[in-house]
């Protein structure tokens, strides 16, 4: 991590200060915050997967936003939660890893919560001494007084972070002074990624989670929990993409429940999937879906691990 200071550089015998500044920041908070939605929402592009359900992000996903001299690059994070299947592990490690190799994290609570959540996180910090910010998300849920009464609840604690600020992806909140914020606390750098990047993820990676997307939107009970979804081929052309996919479940009966009476259940979730896919890439896409059963991956660290879940 570079410290917050001007970077001086030698060129061609003048010296010039270097003026970018670019870094990584963790977004971080309990399962539902609001984490991915907010990217989403500040990069203007669906990249991260979001869901009503909890736990819809398994992985970290880099989200590079350019915003006057700075690169920003956001780490989007499962929720912070713990249980003790393996996949939920793997899940809080990676939360766990970008709150170290952040240079700002930026802690994200619905509005509506207690600060039992923002407790637990400043006592997981205490020993880092990380930099934060606190996002109250969802703020279109309260009125204003209901909100200046959460924003003194947390002025208790106003010492341990750098600003507060309340948001509303739905009220279209503008995101510039929130974006002004964290930059103050990156450190001056040029930047690390191509200026036109949005994302470092590869395409599988954006195919793969909207597809998951679309289970969670249209699958209940413990199927968008123990399902995954595997890109086994794309076959490019320019006015069409075939894409040929697994959906990885965990028991046998599962499968029958994915596919649903006549072929339904696979149906919906593969129309919802192609639109997305069509929405993203901005071509035609034909989406060919399989279900396929390994018993127990979620809780089998080599199944993880062929899954690209990597400890
Ligand atoms: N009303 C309202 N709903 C929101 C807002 N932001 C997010 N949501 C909803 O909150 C739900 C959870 O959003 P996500 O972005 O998936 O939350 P997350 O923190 O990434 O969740 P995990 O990946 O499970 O940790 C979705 O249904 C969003 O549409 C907001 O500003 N207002
Ligand atoms: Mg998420």
């Amino acid at each position: 991590m570079v410290n917050s200071c001007n970077v001086i550089v030698y060129q061609k015998g003048k010296r010039v200060i270097n003026e970018t500044k670019a870094g990584f920041v963790a977004v971080v908070g309990r399962p539902n915050a609001g984490k991915s939605t907010l990217l989403n929402h500040i990069v203007g592009e669906r990249l991260a997967m979001v869901s009503k359900k909890a736990q819809a992000t398994r992985r970290r996903m880099n989200i590079i936003v350019m915003h006057k001299k700075s690169q920003i690059i956001f780490v989007d994070t499962p929720g912070i939660h713990q249980k003790e299947r393996l996949l939920n592990q793997f899940m809080l490690e990676e939360a766990l890893k970008a709150i170290g190799d952040s240079d700002l994290i930026l802690f994200l609570a619905p509005v509506t919560d207690s600060l039992v959540e923002y407790e637990k996180f400043l006592e997981l910090i205490k020993a880092k001494k990380s930099k934060h910010i606190v996002v109250l998300t969802k703020m279109d849920f309260i009125n204003h007084q209901q909100l200046l009464q959460k924003l003194s609840q947390y002025q208790k604690y106003q010492e341990k972070f750098q600003a507060i600020i309340p948001f509303s992806v739905k009220r279209g909140s503008t995101q510039d002074a929130l974006l002004d914020e964290i930059t103050k606390y990156l450190p001056y750098s040029p930047y690390l990624f191509d200026d036109e990047l949005l994302t470092t993820d590869n395409i599988r990676d954006i195919y793969k989670e909207l597809i998951r997307e679309s289970i969670f939107e249209n699958l209940s009970d413990e199927i968008p929990y123990e399902s995954d979804v595997v890109i086994e081929k794309i076959e490019e052309s320019e006015q069409l993409d075939k894409i040929y996919a697994t959906i990885i479940v965990e028991k046998e009966n599962q499968k029958g429940m994915i596919l649903g009476k006549s072929g339904e259940g696979i149906k919906r979730v593969g129309k919802l999937a192609r639109e997305a896919l069509e929405d993203f890439s901005g071509k035609q896409i034909y989406l060919n879906l399989f279900v396929s059963v390994k018993k127990g991956w979620s809780k089998n660290a080599q199944s993880l691990e062929e899954l690209g879940y990597i400890f």
